[in-house]
């Protein structure tokens, strides 16, 4: 038996903020597992501190099964983002003191390698459709097999997807949201535009995606599907808000554009309809916002009888713990499809080196027992948790709307 004898959170900013759990063995093997969710970091640290780290001491941390049912079933409230990432938070940290124990890697465990790497998508974003596709061009001399598009709307002043910086994206960038005006008839006029140029400069061997953003509604985004078909997107994202899973329907009677949803969800039952009414070809949960591995997996099961795979969510509010947890279950998973990757900052790679790589399109976990990713406590310490929310949208005549 490892019994568990210590369970920690550390919250960090090295430029952005992060929930880190830490879990260790009597035998003193630690494990670690992300627990961050951008905006509301410290609700999820709380969960964890207040509620779910008494009930950690003492059991046996190669138990992962079922301490994931205990803390599911045994809280009586069930689901949301932050009881679902505290619980991916145990998760991660249990598998990786698991692995670390078996001397294997993650994947290794999941029952070894389905492919020789994951392949990722990069962000290509700009200011207007010339500066995003010199950009795009950038990543496919990097060797990118997939590049997501996204620019700024003539007539708007912002929009999400799209960075200040060159090189990283952070949308939580302020201590109140910032207020964003939105238009969709603007947006949809933008983005034939910017497929028609995208495959003129990058041809045709690049698979090109596009994040909606729940800017849509079903009809819009049909329309737009229908737009994009002959420039053949890899995915059209989050085309319209997936509380209600029929609203899908309606897209798919106009457009054979394929279509990926789920990065905002916490559990099987979000994607329950969408899965088994074959409404998506990709599910964007990823390990942290999903449960955790042991969650993941049941949900990746449920796709793949009906042919639909994974593409797990990646921007930089995931930590590099919840990165090297995907790779190692996207290398595992049979019915994986892509992983998104956005680079994390050299100040957050600091605090938490890892064995996870990026070579020709593609990334590997890396052979490091267990998740392969540490916590540097020293240098986390010196970044202080910061307030940071993401921003907020309204219409143009000051109607609240999705961000
Ligand atoms: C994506 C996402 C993100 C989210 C962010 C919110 O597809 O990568 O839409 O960029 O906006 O993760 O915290
Ligand atoms: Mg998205």
């Amino acid at each position: 038996m490892a019994r568990i004898v210590s369970a920690r959170v550390i919250v960090t900013c090295p430029g952005r903020n992060f929930v880190t759990l830490k879990i260790e063995t009597s035998d003193g093997v630690a494990g670690i597992g992300d627990a961050t969710l951008n905006g509301r970091e410290l609700a999820v640290a709380a969960y964890l501190r207040e509620h779910v780290i008494p009930l950690l001491i003492g059991r046996d941390a190669h138990r992962i099964e079922d301490v994931w049912n205990y803390l599911y079933k045994g809280a009586y409230w069930r689901r949301g983002p932050v009881t679902m990432s505290a619980i991916a938070a145990v998760d991660m940290a249990l598998w990786d003191i698991k692995g670390k124990i078996a001397g294997l890697p993650l994947y290794q465990l999941l029952g070894g390698a389905c492919r020789e790497g994951c392949m990722v998508y990069g962000h290509a974003n700009g200011k207007d459709i010339e500066e995003t596709i010199d950009n795009a061009l950038h990543y496919q001399e990097q060797g990118y097999k997939a590049i997501r598009l996204q620019s700024g709307v003539p007539g708007l002043a912002a929009t999400y997807g799209v960075s200040k910086d060159k090189y990283f994206y952070e949308p939580a960038d302020a201590a109140l949201p910032t207020e964003s005006l939105w238009s969709t008839e603007k947006y949809l006029r933008s983005v034939p535009p910017l497929f028609e140029k995208a495959r003129e400069a990058l041809g045709w061997d690049v698979h090109l995606l596009h994040d909606i953003h729940h800017r849509c509604t079903p009809i819009e985004a049909g329309r737009l599907g229908k737009d994009l078909e002959q420039y053949r997107p890899f995915w059209l994202e989050d085309a319209t808000p997936a509380e209600n899973q029929s609203a899908f329907r309606l897209i798919r009677q106009h457009t054979t554009a394929p279509l990926a949803v789920g990065e905002v969800f916490n559990t099987i039952w979000d994607a329950k309809q969408l899965i088994e009414e074959q409404l998506i070809d990709y599910i964007r949960m990823t390990v942290v916002h999903g449960g955790g591995i042991t969650h993941l997996r049941r949900v990746a099961s449920l796709a793949e009888i009906y042919q639909i795979r994974t593409g797990c969510h990646g921007a930089t509010d995931l930590s590099p713990i919840c990165m090297a947890a995907a790779l190692h279950f996207g290398l595992a998973v049979p019915n994986f499809g892509i992983q998104e990757y956005m680079r994390h900052t050299a100040e957050t790679d600091a605090v938490f080196p890892h064995a996870y790589s990026f070579a020709e399109g593609m990334m590997h976990p890396g052979e490091a027992p267990g998740l392969g990713v540490e916590l540097d406590e020293e240098l986390a310490a010196k970044h202080e948790y910061k307030p940071a929310y993401l921003p907020v949208a309204r219409l143009e005549d000051g109607t609240m709307f999705s961000w």
